[in-house]
């Protein structure tokens, strides 16, 4: 989310695509007019059977949030029973996991197809701050066992963090900056920024050690409001961002802004504990 709007968004963990939407408008309206362009924001859509290691994170009461069938964030599969996702997304509910339950396998929100899987509970980092966006990172422990394949999570010799290696961001978010949610599953390929390009981009904003950016200097493609807490995937095939903020969405020079996985490898590794196959070597 814009960090200007991150206050307002997911009081219960169920406006957020609302109330972030709200802001940005407003935001937009000030500035240059959002460019017209399709999907995630710019991208083409895919399936959960292609990524099956992405999942929705939806609220427990959907029904209120009708345009997006409840889905309010994005996460990844990082153990048959975990989910990566963002602090943002579940800091106002951690103590009430009742609150949120996680799609696996639904490419379609508008459809039952998939598993659901209630939610047991929610570690948010610990070294979390909303106004820095540092540690935006939380890890969700689901009641059940998924049958899909988790992601691997990439370390800081990952060969994804090179400048200008191909990524790939997947989320149902916002389709263009004042658009509209989309229904079915969407992926963009990004180009990893330097940090240089991203300190540049956002001055105040960016902290290298926290962060990774991605996108393309000219805009037109980036993740949007309703992909946080979603993957961000190398080009070694690991998760090496999470979804976390971005001033607008696709705008030039404003590069994505994604939680940098291996920065917090040693603390999410311990909040996967046993059901963490898939980052056994
Ligand atoms: C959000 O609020 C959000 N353009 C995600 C990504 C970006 C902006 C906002 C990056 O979920």
């Amino acid at each position: 989310m814009s960090k200007g709007s991150r206050r307002f968004a997911l009081l219960a963990g169920v406006v957020a695509v609302a109330a972030a939407s709200v802001a940005t408008t407003a935001a937009t309206a000030a500035a240059a007019p959002p460019p017209v362009t399709p999907f995630v924001v710019g991208g083409e859509d895919t399936t959960t059977q292609e990524n099956p290691f992405v999942v929705a994170l939806l609220s427990a009461d959907g029904q209120r949030l009708q345009d997006t069938r409840g889905q309010f964030c994005g996460g990844t599969l990082a153990a048959k029973n975990k989910v990566v996702t963002a602090a943002h997304c579940t800091v106002d509910i951690k103590d009430r996991p009742d609150q949120v339950q996680v799609a696996i396998g639904r490419t379609k929100l508008s459809t039952e197809e998939g598993q659901v899987l209630k939610v047991k509970a929610i570690w948010v980092h610990e070294q979390y701050d909303a106004d820095k966006t540092t540690a935006d990172v939380s890890v969700l422990t689901l009641e059940g066992d998924s049958d899909a394949k988790p992601m691997e999570l990439a370390d800081t010799s990952d060969e994804g963090y090179t400048p200008g290696a191909e990524a790939v961001a997947l989320g149902w978010g916002l389709t263009s900056d004042n658009g509209e949610p989309s229904d079915t599953l969407k992926k963009v390929t990004l180009p990893v920024t330097s940090d240089e390009a991203c300190k540049t981009a956002y001055p105040d904003g960016y902290v290298a050690e926290a962060h990774v950016c991605a996108g393309v200097q000219e805009g037109g493609k980036d993740t949007c409001q309703g992909d946080s807490g979603g993957p961000l995937v190398g080009s070694g095939g690991k998760l090496i961002g999470i979804v976390s903020w971005g001033e607008g969405c696709a705008q030039p020079g404003k590069y994505g802004v994604y939680s940098r996985v291996s920065t917090y490898l040693e603390d999410i590794k311990k909040q996967l504990g046993d059901g963490s196959e898939g980052q056994r070597r």
